[in-house]
Parts: C-alpha cells; structure tokens; sequence
C-alpha cells in the first residue's frame, strides 16, 4: 500500500517542452550565493521560532478569552499574560522582515525546472504556497490590529485564530518535507569536514558556494546585520507601546502608556459605546443575581470597603499601561449577594451592544483580592471613557475582558 502509493507519489511527470524554458527558468538565472541552502535554513530557523512562539503566545491569548473546562488560567503573576501577548507581537512583528528576506533567499525555487517533477513535488510546491499565504495573511492582519485599522469585512479574532493553525500546519509540513535540506544547511560551517554525510563532491560544491558568499557582494555579515536591523527596527518602532522610555522611538506604535485621560490611553470611548447618557442616569444600579440579590447605587458601593490595587490594562493590540484602581472587591460583593467568593460570573456593561459588552470572570480571578469593581482611578472618579461609574479590574487578563460601564454581575 505505501509502496504503491510511494510509485505514485514519486512517478515522473512529463516535463513541459524545452523551448518554454526562457526568462527566469534558464539555467543559471539566478547565481548570486544569497540563494544559497544555508542562507534558506539559518533565516528559516530563525523565522520558524518567531512563528512557534507567535502561534503558541497567541493559543493562550485565545484560550484565555474563550476558555473550555479543561482551561485553566491563573489570576497570578498579574503581569503574566503582559508577556505571552507581548512576546506574541514581537515575534510577530520580527516575523516580518525575516519573511520577506526568507521569500528573497528562495524565491528561484519558484523558477524550478521542471516545474512539477512528480506529484510529491507538485503537493510540497503547493503546500509551500499555503505557507507562504497563510503566514503573509497572519502578520499583515495583526499589523493592521495593533493599527487599529480594520479595513476588512470579516471578524479579525476569528479570522487570525483559524489561520493560525493553518499557517502552523503548513509550517510542519514544510519543515518534515525539507528536512534533509534543512539539516545539511544548518550543518554547514564552511569546511566540507562539517558536512555530515554528504558526498565529498557535493560537500566541495556547496563549500565553494559558501566561500562565494562571504565574498560575494553582499557579504554573509552584511546579510546577517542588515537581516537583524530590519527585524529590531520593526520591533523598537512598536514596543514604546508598553515600555514608556521606548515610547519617543516608537513611531509605528498607535498607543502611548501615560497618555490619555487620568494618564491611561482608551480603546472605546463613551460615545462610540452608545452610554454617555446610561452612565452618568441618577438611576444607575449595579445589580448582583445570587440567593440574596443585590441593587446598589453608586453611593452604596462607595459606602463599601475599598480597596486600591495597581494593575495594567493589558491590549491584545499589543499595548500596556498601568493604573492605580480603587473600589469594591468583587468577591466582597459575591458573598453579600449569598454566592461562594470563587463563582464564576459574567459581567455586562450599559454598552447596549458591541463585542466586548460582556466578560466571564474565572473562579481563580472572581476569588482574587485583587479583582475590583473600580469606582476611582489614580485617586479620582473614573473618567467616563474609561468606565465610570465602574468597571471591572483584574489582574492578568486581557484588556478586552475588563469590562467597562460594568451594571450587572450574574453567574455564569
Ligand atoms: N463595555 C466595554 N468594555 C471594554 C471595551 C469595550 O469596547 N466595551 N473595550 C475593552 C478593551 S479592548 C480594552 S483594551 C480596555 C481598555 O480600557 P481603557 O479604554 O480604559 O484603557 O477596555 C475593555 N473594556
Ligand atoms: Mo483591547
């Protein structure tokens, strides 16, 4: 059976007549030693671990904000999920140049001769263009999401969550069917005596390619700065977005950490949420369904113990900045209303519609002392876009999950 389909894998498929072969197709069209095997293999390593880390930074992103049973995320340390987001846009964003030079490196291939030898050639080719669509699509989206431009018509979260396992899937297929490309080309140093099993006349061929590169002229140095200076640019000009003394080089980054009102930037203002009049109505309440339900006003809450907690919004955008949040535990509030501290709950906003009106809070963050319904931020009344009269605080947790203009807690 698999021999039978090995002979079909590998049969010879016509070739197309020679007189096609002109243009780029010629032998030797392309000669410069940039091209070469170790050059595709060192970039690509590098490529595939920014598309390892981004893929599994951005499974836990997604799994935190829509968690099945088995999930479990923790509600400490509180700047955990800083990280996993923050490492998913660098490597994202480091993604971009080296794919760009991994496609200059190999994009002869597409030139090959004949173009399809055999149908495993032809499936490997269109797996590669999988790859190569799949990857383009997933950096240029999130580029444009942390742009905060959404020239699009279909629904980004959902769009870059299933793309991703493609793009991951297309990776794997990629590594397992180049792997003896990808060994031989990592395995090369230079001198044939480090070409592992490789014939001798094979192991001089590909040295003497190697010689022609470190003289080539783009030298293998200069590659390898210029390579690193294109991923570090892309990624300083971003990162000012969660790390303040970077924020002046930052010139790609949308948001600012300390600018905003009550020094925090916002997402979504009170006007586009539709609640300028909802949030500042006298007949505001925060209801809490349980065995002895609750209806507060806003002076009942703030006749409650208060606590102050300092915490980050954190954005799946990829920017964080901290605040110092004073209000109502909610677990204060879970066990008035007659519920264990570690019920899991949502929490709806007065937004009357709108993909972030809602959040499930976890049993681990419901119980966490740290977990405010804020009525205050630095010392002063939330400002309207950013809540008021009260929101929802936790920590580690995206920033989409911490509710504003926040009316009723339910368990879920
Ligand atoms: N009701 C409501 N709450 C919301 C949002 C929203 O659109 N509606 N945006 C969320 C997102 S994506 C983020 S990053 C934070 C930002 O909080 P801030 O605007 O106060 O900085 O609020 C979250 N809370
Ligand atoms: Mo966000």
């Amino acid at each position: 059976m698999t021999a039978s389909l090995d002979r079909v894998l590998g049969a010879r498929l016509p070739a197309p007549p020679d007189g096609l072969r002109r243009g780029p197709f010629r032998r030797g069209a392309f000669a410069s030693p940039l091209h070469s095997e170790r050059r595709a293999s060192r970039v690509g390593a590098w490529l595939g671990a920014a598309f390892l880390v981004c893929f599994l930074t951005g499974m836990i992103s997604h799994l935190v904000q829509d968690a099945p049973s088995w999930f479990v995320w923790p509600a400490r340390p509180v700047w955990l999920y800083g990280v996993t987001q923050g490492l998913h846009v660098v490597t994202g964003l480091a993604a971009i140049p080296l794919l760009l030079v991994k496609l200059w490196t190999v994009y002869p291939k597409l030139f090959e001769w004949p173009p399809a030898g055999s149908p495993s050639r032809l499936i490997s080719r269109i797996s590669i263009l999988v790859l190569v669509a799949a990857g383009t699509f997933q950096l240029l989206t999130g580029l444009v999401n942390i742009a905060q431009w959404y020239p699009w018509g279909f629904f980004f979260t959902d769009t870059h969550y299933w793309t991703g396992w493609i793009a991951i899937g297309a990776v794997a297929v990629h590594v397992g069917a180049k792997a003896p490309e990808i060994r031989r080309g990592l395995a090369r140093r230079g001198s044939p005596g480090a070409v592992a099993g490789l014939a001798p006349e094979q192991a001089a061929e590909l040295t003497a390619e190697d010689e022609a590169a470190e003289h080539g002229a783009v030298s293998r140095r200069t590659f390898v700065l210029a390579t690193g200076a294109g991923a570090g640019a892309v990624t300083l000009a971003m990162a000012g977005q969660t790390f303040s003394p970077l924020a002046d080089v930052s010139l790609l980054a949308p948001r600012h950490p300390g600018v905003g009102p009550q020094d925090l930037p916002v997402r979504q203002t009170a006007e586009r949420a539709g609640v300028t009049e909802t949030a500042v109505d006298p007949a505001y309440r925060l209801t809490v369904a349980g065995p002895n339900p609750l209806e507060l006003t806003l002076a009942d809450l703030q006749g409650m113990a208060q606590h102050t907690v300092e915490l980050p919004i954190t954005c799946v955008e990829g920017w964080s900045a901290g605040g110092t949040w004073t209000g109502v535990r909610l677990a204060d509030l879970l066990e008035e209303a007659g519920l264990p501290r570690d019920t899991q709950v949502t929490v709806e906003s007065l937004q009357p519609g709108g993909l972030y009106r809602v959040s499930t809070v976890a049993p681990p963050h419901a119980s966490s002392p740290l977990t405010l319904l804020a009525l205050q931020l630095q010392g002063e009344p939330l400002d309207l876009d950013h809540g008021y009269p009260v929101r929802l605080i936790a920590p580690n947790r995206p920033g989409v999950m911490q509710t504003k203009w926040v009316t009723a807690v339910a368990p879920a």
